[in-house]
């Protein structure tokens, strides 16, 4: 019927050309677009109820079966009254950064009375605790309302670090996407991002215009702050980071990444000293703010009064936030003592999303901090009201939980950061060994030893998590990998690392293992960026769209620069199934039922009404089944491969 009207449309028939024609009948090609579409969400579906989900990390099915109930808010200034949350929330602490500038931002937050919060929710939490596997449609849904109940947080986390690279690999989704989805339903609160200075949100080093580049387009996305850091501490990375996030226009939180333990004369390579002189050279690089980094959760309490109070005295003007990891158990209390020490920012998650290798409780820290003169702003009613929702949400992703259970406070010894900690726990429990995963934990303090006791956090922590699981495959230990180092076949990013790609090492390199292991390959002793040729992102472009089609814009090159390999296999998919992130979480990672009814809003005014009939038995000749469904009262068949 579409081929029928469009022949005998009367621009058609005219003779017009196609080009004209497309743009002076829109309405044609909407439907002939949504058909598409339609047609392409009914292939994943029908893989879905053929095959079941096959996104990588996955174990079961999500186990919430309708949509999370919304909260509701009430208002901060009188909490008798609900708040009208169909629209965002205007009041907050962005307006400043909008309206002054970032330096002004800076200055507001270091005057503040109180202790303000960063929430991780939509970021480090479901990073550290769910594979990061969180999609945008969950966080769309409660932003209104967290726009009103965290209207006086200093920020929301809600993307870098992981979250750009596994949105495209394993959720297909754009992660541009995400921070305009978030950015438009919440305009009063500060969106932030986890950036890895010269490694942007990758794992290894890019040429110096593709972190410029990366930087601008984040900020016209909508981002606000840039945590800034380097995954050795390595200054010529970070001010690069800092350079571009800077020239981007965002706020700057250039940041230390804290290892060791302040507090203990016997760890003697990363003192207070340490630490003051890196924020000197931070300070000295122009930061708007100065973040410190615990990603393991080593940071105790003592030590959290020692470090913050030592730079709260030598810089009484600089704003300082500082985040942890509640691997141990500790966490809430040591944001208590880095507030009380002079921190102006501390990080929490949502309750149901806190502790464990996540951030330390929203709710308590919020709680504990009301009782002294540093409150958050941010009432416990609404923290419970929110909680609500993620309680729901938590049971949603119940199919990437960790089988983390209890603290672990062995962090303090091998100091894995808590997003690793959660995912090589995983690993080594699919191996199935029930010893192997006390063996990881062993062999990476050994080889975190013979990197030279390195600062680790992504990229420099996978080095080190692939060090150690070759060494327990292997069956290796400190003195072999030292007296064979020059005949074993070292996984390539411990080669990468000694050669020298993530930067330079505080205390250098271990001597004669780096030469051992690179042996004649090349060395790079200065700024690894410094060595590399600048992307043509026009010519990229062009690749593109001559692959993609006309659709690809400067920030899909942005992501390509990123992670090519992953950026064509998420174009790959989109192309095959369309763009799936307007579909619910439970039939994005589930089965449909047969005769479950699926409301899919695929545009605005648009919405599929879908119901799965029936699936076929299997020809077994092709190894395929017919999925029948309903989709807007109407019988559609989808062909499938059955996989299983
Ligand atoms: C990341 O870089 O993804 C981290 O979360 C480091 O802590
Ligand atoms: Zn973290």
């Amino acid at each position: 019927p579409f081929l029928m009207r469009l022949l005998t449309h009367p621009v058609f028939e005219s003779g017009k050309t196609w080009t004209t024609f497309i743009d002076d009948t829109p309405q044609l090609f909407k439907l002939v677009h949504s058909q598409n579409r339609a047609q392409k969400l009914l292939a994943y579906l029908g893989d879905m109820a053929v095959n079941g989900s096959s996104i990588k990390g996955q174990s079961g099915e999500p186990g919430l079966k309708t949509e999370a109930l919304i909260p509701s808010i009430r208002d901060n200034a009188d909490p008798t009254k609900i708040v009208d949350t169909s629209v965002p929330c205007e009041t907050g602490w962005r307006n400043i950064i909008v309206k002054e500038g970032p330096a002004a931002f800076a200055k507001a937050v270091r005057e503040y009375k109180g202790c303000l919060i960063m929430d991780t929710t939509w970021r480090d939490a479901h990073q550290s605790l769910l594979a990061t596997r969180m999609r945008t449609v969950d966080m769309a849904n409660i932003a209104r309302e967290t726009s009103h109940a965290l209207q006086n947080a200093y920020s929301l986390e809600c993307w870098g670090g992981a979250t750009f690279d596994v949105a495209m690999r394993f959720l297909y989704e754009d992660p541009w996407d995400r921070l305009r989805t978030l950015r438009k339903l919440v305009p009063n609160i500060p969106l932030q991002a986890l950036v890895r200075g010269a490694n942007a949100v990758g794992y290894t080093s890019y040429p110096d215009n593709a972190i410029y580049e990366f930087s601008k387009k984040a900020v016209e996305a909508g981002l606000d702050i840039f945590r800034v850091f380097d995954s050795l501490n390595y200054f010529e990375n970070m001010k690069l980071g800092i350079d571009a996030a800077k020239k981007a226009g965002g706020v700057v939180e250039g940041t230390i990444c804290y290892s060791g333990d302040v507090a203990n004369p016997k760890k003697t390579k990363y003192t207070l000293q340490y630490y003051l002189d890196l924020t000197d050279q931070l300070v000295n690089e122009g930061i708007h703010v100065l973040g410190i980094k615990d990603m393991a959760g080593l940071l105790k309490p003592e030590a959290a009064r020692l470090l913050i109070g030592a730079i709260r005295k030598a810089h009484p003007d600089l704003p300082i936030h500082v985040h942890s990891h509640d691997t141990a158990g500790i966490a809430a209390a040591s944001m208590i003592a880095a507030a009380m020490a002079g921190a102006d920012v501390v990080d929490v998650a949502i309750d149901d999303l806190s502790g464990l290798t996540s951030q330390p409780a929203m709710g308590a820290v919020c709680s504990a901090l009301e009782q002294t003169d540093l409150g958050t702003g941010i009432s416990h009613e609404n923290i419970q009201a929110l909680n609500t929702y993620w309680s729901q949400i938590r049971v949603l992703y119940a199919p990437f939980e960790a089988n983390v259970r209890a603290s672990d406070s062995g962090v303090f010894d091998h100091e894995m950061p808590g997003g690793q900690y959660t995912n090589l726990q995983f690993q080594a429990s699919q191996l199935g060994l029930g010893t192997q995963w006390l063996e990881i934990k062993k062999k990476y303090i050994e080889a975190n030893q013979l990197c030279g006791d390195i600062i680790k956090v992504t990229p420099s922590s996978k080095v080190v998590g692939d060090f150690a699981q070759f060494m327990v495959s292997n069956n290796l230990s400190k003195q072999d990998v030292l007296e064979r180092a020059g005949q074993l076949d070292f996984p390539s990013s411990v080669v990468e690392f000694f050669q020298g790609y993530l930067g330079q090492p505080y205390g250098g390199f271990p001597e004669p293992l780096r030469s051992n292991i690179i042996r004649d390959k090349p060395r790079i002793d200065q700024r690894p960026g410094l060595s590399m040729k600048p992307l043509d992102f026009k010519k990229i472009k062009g690749e593109l769209r001559e692959q993609y089609g006309a659709h690809i814009n400067d920030f899909d090159v942005a992501s390509y620069c990123m992670y090519p390999k992953v950026f064509e296999e998420f174009q790959g998919f989109v192309e095959k199934y369309g763009d799936l992130s307007v579909l619910p979480t439970r039939f994005f990672l589930g089965k449909p039922g047969i005769g479950e009814e699926m409301h899919i809003s695929i545009e605005k005014g648009k919405t599929l009404t879908i119901k799965l009939l029936a699936v076929g038995p299997l020809n077994t000749e092709k190894g395929t089944r017919e999925v029948f469904f309903e989709l807007n009262g109407e019988t559609r068949a989808v062909v499938i491969t059955d996989r299983n």
